[in-house]
């Protein structure tokens, strides 16, 4: 008899320093490191509520952006690939991430000239698409195809423009659904799949994290909310505005992996 597959969520912890945190699209303004950690604290709670197992790192004061663990690697059900962040000050962070995940797959990392963050990446099935151009460049996207092509995955780049992550502007909301700014990237390079679009005033609103069929998602975009919910999704709403002036979303606080 074989156990059913769990699912394990690595967070890390907010670190101290998350005031200086990198930041590309936003301007920069305080963040109450209290209430950050409450809302963390919600997020992980949903994910148990979902069923999942959480482990959370500790971080240090020299990861302003540790919290943010879904740059730090790309979990796959064979592998998982150890990314080297385009943010030279996130390189600190990938160690100890490559250890926890070292546990439950084999490891391949991206290596310099290559820059690859897991936020870059969206997956289809074996389809992995990867926003090309700010922090993912053509070494490490090339890199990431030559590690899973012999696993049946192919690896497409992507153009996005207006913000961090390819995962800001596009995320997999059911098997065959993205939820997409169209401001920010062009739902055609993701052919087959159906589309729901954000709601205009919500640019940030396209980053939703997918846990079996349900949907974590920042309570702040009421309006997209509204559009899932009329799909059916389930959606989870999560306080997640302190993060976002670090520019994180809900998918880059956790990394999955399916463990039996
Ligand atoms: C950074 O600029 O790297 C962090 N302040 C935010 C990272 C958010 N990660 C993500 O969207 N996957």
């Amino acid at each position: 008899m074989t156990d059913a597959p769990q699912l394990l969520a690595i967070t890390r912890d907010i670190s101290p320093a998350i005031e200086h945190c990198e930041l590309t699209h936003l301007e920069r303004t305080s963040i109450d490191v209290t209430r950050a950690r409450a809302e963390h604290e919600v997020y992980e709670s949903v994910l148990r509520d979902l069923g999942c197992q959480v482990q959370r790192l500790p971080a240090g004061p020299d990861m302003a952006d540790s919290v943010f663990i879904e740059d730090a690697a790309l979990v796959l059900d064979e592998l998982a690939v150890i990314t080297r962040p385009g943010a030279a000050s996130r390189r600190a962070e990938t160690p100890a991430v490559a250890e926890a995940v070292r546990r439950h797959r084999p490891v391949a990392a991206i290596l310099a000239p290559g820059t690859l963050d897991g936020g870059d990446v969206v997956r289809i099935g074996k389809r992995l698409f990867v926003g090309g151009g700010y922090r993912s460049n053509d070494a490490g996207i090339g890199q990431l195809r030559s590690i899973v092509s012999s696993q049946g995955y192919t690896v497409d780049s992507v153009p996005f423009e207006g913000c961090l992550h390819l995962k800001s502007a596009v995320s997999v909301v059911a098997d065959d659904l993205l939820l997409v700014n169209p401001a920010w990237v062009d739902a055609r390079h993701f052919a087959s799949m159906r589309v729901i679009e954000v709601d205009p005033g919500e640019s940030f609103a396209a980053n939703a994290l997918r846990v079996g069929d349900a949907l974590i998602y920042p309570a702040e975009h009421t309006r997209t909310r509204a559009r899932l919910e009329a799909e059916g999704l389930d959606v989870r709403p999560v306080p997640a505005g302190e993060l976002a002036k670090a520019e994180g979303g809900v998918t880059c606080c956790c990394l999955l992996v399916s463990v039996s």
